[in-house]
């Protein structure tokens, strides 16, 4: 009987809730609830055996856990290109128009959150996870539970996934800063970072407190619901009680695209929550599916962002940092203002002739954007502001860490500091080791990185893989323990598995970005054979410079880099190009390809993608050629194809072959 009586009350409080927080239209007053439950805790406390997973009680954050579960997204969480302007809006809409016939948009507001996955089974929610890097998250189930607007249970006991948004709404934003504020703790900079951090708690009590909400917008395997469009997806996520945001469109057009974006560019405050822009997506599932993929993203959905305002400050001071290079680089100290959606304090300003030509002084009023709404810039001075107590700006002589006298080489903007035993480039260049696009040893965050440098276990990048070691005295630290040091620890073994390329990257050879080591990466296949590469070797490699090659062949001549690679060998890295997990098709499965003419995405890119579905890439057409993939004004390749009688794709065809799932 008590086992009814507790099912009647968690039906009667979950729908209660989802009434006041999904649908606002209460049926029942506050009090009512309130006494029902009360009497479900009664309950629970008399009969503990009794609880359930979606009772209503676990809401208020009783979880606490000591470390992060990783999660692996079955269907990677992809992000949206982005856009800027109506132009690229009309770009995106002919490209999609080359695919599929008259096709209808959904537009969608960027609400600027986090995205979640929420996993259910008969019903349940049995978990909740980060995007993460796309392909591995965290497991956040414990605070996601805390959050009113997430059903613990669904009407229908069936397995699905959507995916969605968590967010703070502005109004909780302002209340938890002011409060911070008085109690002297740091602030957040903007919602986005609030609604981050909190879900990044151990003990769910924070999230519970911090009025979080959600917004979901995604089923990954629509299809096997009988869902037919992106319109009918969202409709049957409201029908199983998720929030879905009421200020959804379904253009017919992209003139209804460009009208709803200025509409919501013009009202975007009267909303309760911050958006950053509008995401666009192709309605129709099956012409998603005809367009498919890049690399990275789909093609039939694009994020419009809303456009940088620009605000005005005063410039307080100007300091120095230095990074992993030695490259010592001034950046101005603000009066905080807030600017689309985040409180800046300081902007960079790259470099000594960038302050000279912007002609900026300290204690100027100069007005600031953001350019594409990530980084913020400074556009000028207002020199009529000025009152003439501003102070004339000076490039500092000396690393502001280490004290070295400073040097300009002469083809370069900016100032370093040669002292390779510099404690700040030293720090830098571990944390850009660890970065998420070089190694990706995750939860070595900037702090972390700095606190083991300062406390001796970490002084070169192979000193990472020695930590575990030091795992008894690690776990002993203030704010670690068991489970915090273990996924470190772990992360940090699962690097050794990496492909060549995240580790070319994280070893911060200069000049050598994150797209530099993956051509470097897929031409050479092994560390060895790069490091054995010549200049000339180095320069033939296409997208490769003189610039590039010589800080190559310069990064392999160095003793303590020798060193450095002999112990990341000892420890079992992989040194070798494994490319992305293949996800092999019979197209494509053992043939030999060769790519001719321009082609409208990069040709590693192409290269890449023939690899991931089990193909191969030379250079010439022979008897032994299977296909030949032809972009604009195709060369002699293409003529001795057409009289070897080879396979010949367009790269219409190709992309289309290599995308479809
Ligand atoms: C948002 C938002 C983010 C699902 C498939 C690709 C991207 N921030 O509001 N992402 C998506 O779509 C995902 N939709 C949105 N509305």
């Amino acid at each position: 009987m008590i086992e009814k009586r507790i099912d009647e009350l968690i039906k009667i409080l979950n729908k209660a809730s989802y009434e006041y927080h999904t649908l606002d239209a209460p049926t029942i007053t506050d009090q009512e609830y309130d006494d029902y439950y009360a009497e479900l805790v009664k309950l629970e406390t008399e009969h503990p055996e009794l609880v359930r997973e979606d009772s209503p009680t676990v809401r208020v954050g009783s979880t606490v856990i000591d470390g992060f579960e990783k999660v692996t997204h079955e269907i990677p969480m992809m992000s949206l290109d982005d856009i800027f302007n109506e132009e690229e809006i009309r770009d995106f809409d002919a490209k999609v128009k080359k695919i599929v016939k008259n096709p209808t948009y959904v537009c969608e507001l960027k609400i600027d959150g986090l995205s979640v996955s929420l996993l259910y089974k008969k019903g349940k929610l049995v978990r909740a996870a980060t995007r993460g890097d796309g392909v591995t998250g965290e497991d956040i189930t414990h605070n996601v539970k805390t959050i009113k607007s997430v059903p613990l249970s669904l009407p229908v006991d069936i397995d699905i996934e959507v995916r969605g948004e968590i967010y703070m709404p502005k109004s909780s934003f302002e209340a938890l800063n002011k409060d911070r504020r008085e109690k002297g703790e740091k602030e957040f900079a903007n919602p986005r970072n609030a609604a981050a951090g909190s879900v990044r708690q151990l003990d769910s009590k924070i999230a519970a407190s911090r009025n979080l909400n959600t917004f979901m917008y995604h089923i990954p395997k629509a299809s096997d619901y009988d869902i037919h469009s992106q319109e009918e997806a969202l409709n049957y996520m409201k029908e199983l009680t998720f929030t879905v945001n009421p200020n959804i469109k379904h253009a017919k057009d992209v003139g209804e695209v460009v009208e709803y974006i200025s509409y919501w560019q013009e009202h975007r405050p009267e909303l309760p929550y911050e958006i950053d822009g509008v995401v666009i997506k192709v309605n129709d599932l099956n012409d998603q599916k005809k367009l498919g993929f890049t690399a990275r993203v789909p093609k039939w959905g694009i994020a419009y962002k809303f456009p940088a305002v620009e605000v005005l400050t005063q410039l307080k001071n100007i300091e120095f940092c230095v990074g992993r290079t030695g490259k010592v680089t001034p950046r101005a100290d603000l009066t905080p203002v807030h600017l689309a959606g985040s409180i800046i304090s300081s902007v960079t300003l790259h470099n000594e002739d960038y302050v000279k030509e912007k002609e900026i002084m300290i204690g100027d009023i100069i007005s600031i954007h953001k350019a594409g709404d990530v980084i913020p810039e400074v556009v000028e001075v207002k020199k009529e502001r000025r009152t003439g107590e501003e102070i004339p700006f000076q490039m500092a002589t000396h690393c502001p860490i280490c004290g070295t006298e400073l040097v300009r080489k002469e083809s370069e903007a900016a100032w370093f500091c040669l002292n390779p035993n510099c404690d700040a480039r030293k720090i830098e260049g571990l944390i850009h080791f660890a970065s998420r696009d070089a190694m990706n040893l995750d939860g070595f965050g900037e702090n972390i990185v700095e606190d083991f440098y300062n406390m001796g276990y970490l002084h070169t990048v192979d000193d990472y893989y020695t930590l575990k070691e030091h795992k008894e005295a690690l776990q002993s630290l203030e704010g670690f323990g068991e489970k915090s040091i273990q996924n470190l620890l772990d992360a940090v073994e699962n690097s050794k598995k990496n492909s060549l390329e995240r580790l070319l990257f994280g070893l911060g050879i200069r000049h050598v970005g994150k797209k530099t080591a993956t051509i470097l990466a897929s031409h050479f296949e092994t560390l060895e054979n790069l490091r054995n590469a010549t200049f000339d070797e180095l320069k033939e490699v296409e997208d490769i410079g003189e610039i590039i090659a010589e800080a190559i062949v310069a990064y392999f001549q160095e003793e303590k880099n020798l060193h450095i690679l002999a112990k990341l060998e000892e420890y079992g890295l992989n040194f070798a190009y494994i490319g992305r997990e293949k996800s092999v098709k019979e197209d494509f499965q053992d043939k030999t390809f060769v790519l001719t003419g321009t082609l409208s995405i990069p040709r590693e890119e192409a290269k890449a993608m023939i690899e991931y579905r089990g193909g191969k890439v030379t250079g010439s057409v022979t008897s032994k050629t299977d296909v030949v993939v032809v972009g604009e004004n195709p060369g002699s390749k293409y003529d001795k194809a057409k009289s070897l009688g080879i396979l010949i794709w367009e790269e219409e065809e190709f992309l289309s072959k290599a995308n479809d799932n």
